[in-house]
């Protein structure tokens, strides 16, 4: 075994491969960009090396720097983790040139899987199952709407070069084919530089289900079994898990064997993971290999009990595999959630900004307990533009599916992340919708659900605001309804808008969410407290331990029921994790907003992230209407249109179409 490894990647994976090459004893080497300089990835190894600036391109795409920093090092091993330098196979060859072993397959295994017809020709030579389709070299219009004709409509047209869902065509009749065929082969020919085309039969409502295999290079070659990777959103996958629902023995050993056929088509060795598309009654065929260990390969280490990095280091370093296919098996069900920070009612544009806020449920990494984490961010960090914006992934294990559903959406809802937007209120209600409860996959699943899981957001119910009132008393030092009055602010001109009415003492309080703006009153009289909100007095009482402003378990008993949440104030902000959810109250500031009565409807105006302005709709001096464009932003490859909060003109524009904003920055001034 080599004694250094250096890891060419970021984020959660490489603090993964961390855990496990230190576990072996090896010496750690991370590579990090200047965002990253204080990462985790950094802290989680024995050494690190700056290799360049916040972009891929100037850092974790940068072979040559990567091998530098493996000579300076030591390292006789690099890591590439996935995305990024994994699939690159000039890299593999590099790494070889260099007498640096690369954690992954022969530069020949990736590029024979890196077309896709040239793919399909070796794995129909090795007997996997295809679609039937044609991918052959004739590119002939007339040839290929004639294969189409012969296939059956309808039929996909898909870039040979192609991946991930780019550059694919649904043709449904023979009329729209010649049309469609020419724009597949447009957008080919300028996204990958080839403009080679296959054609499918389309299969209307399939699964995605992949095999992991693992190979050495002693000639073994096993199956890990499925993952059911169905549930996936513009082709980025959402949940996966092991094994796949409905999986039989039977199925589940030709599917494998297969997978097996393939990678030795190839001579493949390491891990790699092939993926299929698998009709309703079961019928499968091969639809890519993915090279490399992927995102989602913690659900196939809970079930079968392997970890496969250690097996990743193990193979590269000579040894041959540990076990033999016989002694694999299937040990439960095992689910991973991507959290993401990024909004789900807003097209899932990344939320940029500082979590301030992140604790899971108490757990152990990277061991076989039954809720694993695997992060790359720690609270304080910040989620940048540059990367993907995974905040982490949840795996977690139950003896059955519906043991791991529950506990997936129970830990889901222990989650307490502040800071950016989340997909977490997403997962939950993903998790727990019916359809997926009973294992109605396919790769429609998110979008034939939408109603359900995207549901109109509900105001605060009058609980949450008992609940943050509550928070913001125990700030005051009135940690609950018992609190000697001897301890509450003596004079309650001290606090914003605290006054004394009929009883002895009353505040006001303003909590806004969206354009709501609630406004609640509570007052004491004789040894009682009411609640005043939504024009009902409710009787009130109220406990809060725990007082620091990120920690705060509030309890509170409003009009005889009982209600509970964990409040964490930050940034003028109450976050009500209550009931599995979360609600976000701003705090109105009655001191600060003492002379602005325009501050109910503020916001919009400021860049949501850093980007580039593309596009600008008004000039000073302009009118505009509440809601109307002002001006165009592009952030992380989305554009993001910034529209006007409120009726005004336009006093000021600060920036040019192409200059680069950065976050927070004032845009636009508007006057009313
Ligand atoms: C298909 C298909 C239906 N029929 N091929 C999408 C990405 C690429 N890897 C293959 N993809 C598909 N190929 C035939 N002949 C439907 C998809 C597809 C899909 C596949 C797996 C997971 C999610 C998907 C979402 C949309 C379309």
């Amino acid at each position: 075994m080599f004694n250094t490894l250096l890891i060419a990647n970021r984020g959660e994976i490489a603090c993964r491969v961390a855990a496990t090459a230190r576990r072996m004893g090896l010496r750690t080497v991370a590579v990090y960009s200047d965002a990253d300089a204080r990462a985790r990835h950094v802290a989680a190894c024995d050494t690190a090396v700056h290799i360049g600036g916040s972009e891929p391109r100037a850092s974790y795409l940068r072979a040559d720097a990567i091998l530098e920093a493996a000579r300076q090092t030591g390292a006789q091993a690099i890591h590439p983790g996935y995305g990024f330098l994994s699939e690159n196979e000039d890299f593999a060859e590099a790494c070889a040139a260099a007498g640096i072993v690369f954690v992954g397959p022969p530069n020949s295994a990736i590029a024979a899987m890196g077309s896709k017809s040239a793919a399909k020709t070796l794995m129909e030579k090795a007997g996997v199952p295809l679609v039937p389709g044609y991918h052959g070299d004739n590119q002939e219009p007339a040839f290929l709407q004639e294969q189409a004709d012969d296939i059956g409509y309808p039929v996909l047209i898909k870039a040979s070069a192609g991946g991930g869902g780019k550059g694919m065509r649904i043709v449904e009749s023979t009329g729209q084919f010649a049309e469609a065929l020419a724009s597949c082969k447009r957008e080919a020919a300028s996204s990958f530089g080839d403009d080679k085309v296959l054609i499918e039969r389309y299969l209307q409502k399939p699964r995605h289900i992949e095999i992991q295999v693992f190979a050495d290079t002693h000639g073994n070659c096993v199956y890990l079994f499925e993952r059911d990777c169905s549930v996936q959103r513009r082709h980025q996958k959402v949940v996966e898990e092991a094994p796949a629902p409905g999986m039989t023995e039977e199925r589940r050993s030709a599917m494998g064997e297969a997978a097996v056929a393939a990678a030795r088509a190839v001579s493949y060795v390491g891990a790699g993971t092939v993926e299929f598309i698998v009709e309703p009654d079961g019928r499968f065929y091969f639809m890519e290999m993915n090279t490399r260990l992927q995102v989602e390969h913690p659900v196939t280490e809970m079930i079968t009990g392997h970890d496969l990095v250690e097996w990743q280091l193990r193979v590269a370093a000579g040894q041959p595999l540990p076990v033999s296919q016989q002694d694999l098996t299937i040990t439960g069900h095992a689910i991973e959630a991507r959290i993401y920070a990024e909004n789900p009612d807003n097209g899932f544009l990344p939320s940029i900004g500082t979590l301030g806020t992140l604790r899971f449920p108490p757990h152990v990494e990277f061991t076989d307990g039954d809720i694993r984490v695997d992060g790359g961010v720690k609270a304080g960090d910040t989620i940048t533009p540059f990367y993907d914006p995974m905040i982490a992934k949840l795996i977690v294990r139950g003896s059955d599916r519906d043991q791991a559903l529950a506990r997936m959406g129970r830990v889901l809802g222990e989650i307490r992340c502040v800071g950016v937007q989340t997909n977490i209120a997403f997962l939950k209600r993903l998790i727990e919708d019916q359809a997926f409860a009973q294992a109605d996959l396919d790769t429609g699943l998110i979008e034939r659900r939408h109603d359900a899981l995207f549901p109109p957001a509900a105001p605060a119910s009058e609980d949450v605001l008992a609940l943050a009132v509550a928070a913001l008393l125990a700030r005051q030092g009135m940690a609950s309804s018992d609190t000697p009055r001897a301890q509450a602010p003596a004079d309650p001109w001290s606090v914003p808008d605290g006054w004394r009415v009929s009883g002895d003492y009353a505040q006001a309080f303003g909590l806004i969410e969206d354009s709501t703006h609630h406004e609640i009153t509570i007052e004491h009289v004789g040894q009682r407290w009411t609640l005043m909100v939504n024009n009902q007095a409710l009787a009130f009482d109220w406990t809060v331990t725990g007082a620091a402003d990120n920690d705060m378990k509030v309890r509170v008993r409003l009009d005889g029921h009982d209600a509970m949440a964990t409040v964490i104030i930050a940034d003028g902000r109450a976050h009500v994790f209550a009931a599995g959810g979360i609600k976000t109250l701003q705090i109105h500031d009655a001191v600060a907003h003492a002379d602005d009565e325009s501050s109910a409807h503020d916001g919009g105006l400021t860049a949501p992230m850093p980007g580039k302005i593309i596009s600008l709709t008004v000039k000073a001096g302009d009118k505009v209407s509440r809601g109307d464009a002002l001006l165009v932003m592009e952030a992380m490859k989305m554009e993001h249109t910034i529209t006007a909060p409120a009726d005004g003109t336009v006093e000021e524009v600060f920036f040019d179409v192409g200059d680069q904003v950065t976050d927070g920055a004032e845009l636009i001034s508007i006057s009313q």
